[in-house]
């Protein structure tokens, strides 16, 4: 792990000189920083309360099934799941579907949502607050019980790109240990430029703190700031919200793509400066409804659980970096590579990026 993150250092600064600046001067940050990850892994054995210890329960699948023109009965799964969060570092996740972020939902603009919560957790209540739907918290919010399941109806009425999360108290916990995660409402009338979009990518970003540690949840930092993508469709990249995953296998576009990024920031503390390096924004949705339009923008400000539908063209080769300009996360993790080549096929050259 640590040399992981000394790589990782490295890889963050383009030239030799700053390179050796890095490993001088910076030492003792990058010291600071695996000290922090450290206590953040020594920690876990105590945190993880007992009903969990050895629970490593296989991901289920989400379930999305359209039953009418503006009906759709949504399905998920409460559930504990090993997660790597870094490269030997395994998180007991608290987690919708076995992921962290969990898998991203895609219903459209006008849709009732029929959603039934299992919750498979064998000690504690779990829940789901859709920032998308117009509902009364109190009860169409309310807790499943452990090994109960619970559903619920509501409909999304406003098109966007929102966050989902556990709600159940205390949130911040539910949230922290990996409850989160994207609900995409399509908007009727679609956005201005569908026809000219080359590829969509889902990208979320999330942090981590001590394992199961409300105090560090609190009071904290996060030990690690991280970016995952989402399946959209079958093929599509599907990753946690881990350090390494959209760096040691890019995401990848062609020369000359008009790329859409739905973007949210699950937070559940922090601030993202969402920003692609080489490029500028050609058109924003602030939060993903086309009434929000904002153009040729360098960085999005995305505030915890904000979301935003992004467009840029990657007009040359080359390797990007998707990442928040919070410099402090991008060294905690907090950014993706998407690689630019003439065919949009992977050419083998490493990457490099941010
Ligand atoms: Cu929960």
């Amino acid at each position: 792990m640590r040399i992981s993150l000394k790589c990782f250092f490295a890889s963050l600064v383009g030239t030799s000189i700053v390179l050796g600046g890095c490993l001088g001067e910076s030492a003792s940050v990058e010291k600071e920083v695996n000290d922090h990850v450290s206590a953040a892994m020594d920690v876990d054995a105590v945190k993880v309360i007992e009903p969990h210890k050895d629970l490593n329960q296989e991901p289920v699948p989400l379930k999305v099934e359209r039953i009418s023109k503006h009906e759709v009965n949504v399905e998920m799964t409460a559930q504990i799941t090993d997660i790597e969060i870094e490269k030997g570092y395994i998180y007991k996740a608290w987690t919708f579907n076995g992921e962290a972020p969990g898998p991203v939902i895609v219903v459209n603009e006008g849709d009732t949502i029929n959603f039934t919560l299992k919750n498979m957790d064998p000690a504690i209540p779990h829940s789901m607050d859709f920032h998308a739907v117009h509902a009364s918290p109190s009860k169409d919010f309310s807790d499943v019980l452990p090994v109960e399941t619970g559903t619920f109806s509501y409909p999304a009425t406003k098109p966007g790109v929102f966050m989902y999360h556990c709600g159940t108290a205390p949130v911040l916990s539910h949230i922290a240990n990996g409850m989160h995660g994207v609900i995409i409402v399509k908007p009727v009338n679609g956005y201005p430029n569908d026809a000219e979009i080359d590829k969509e990518i889902v990208i979320i970003q999330n942090e981590w703190y001590k394992y199961n540690d409300l105090e560090d949840f609190t009071n904290g930092v996060p030990s690690q700031v991280v970016m995952s993508t989402k399946a959209l469709k079958e093929g599509d990249r599907n990753t946690n919200g881990d350090t390494y995953s959209l760096k040691d296998e890019p995401l990848l576009a062609k020369v000359g793509d008009r790329v859409r990024l739905y973007v949210n920031n699950v937070g559940p503390n922090e601030i993202s400066s969402l920003h692609v390096t080489g490029t500028i924004f050609d058109h924003v949705y602030v939060d993903g409804n086309p009434a929000n339009h904002m153009v040729g923008l360098q960085t999005v400000m995305l505030p915890a659980s904000g979301g935003a539908v992004v467009e840029f063209t990657v007009t040359r080769e080359g390797t990007y970096s998707i990442l928040t300009h919070q410099f402090n996360h991008v060294t905690k993790g907090a950014v993706a590579l998407l690689k630019v080549t003439e065919t949009g096929e992977d050419d083998g050259i490493a990457a490099g990026g941010h």
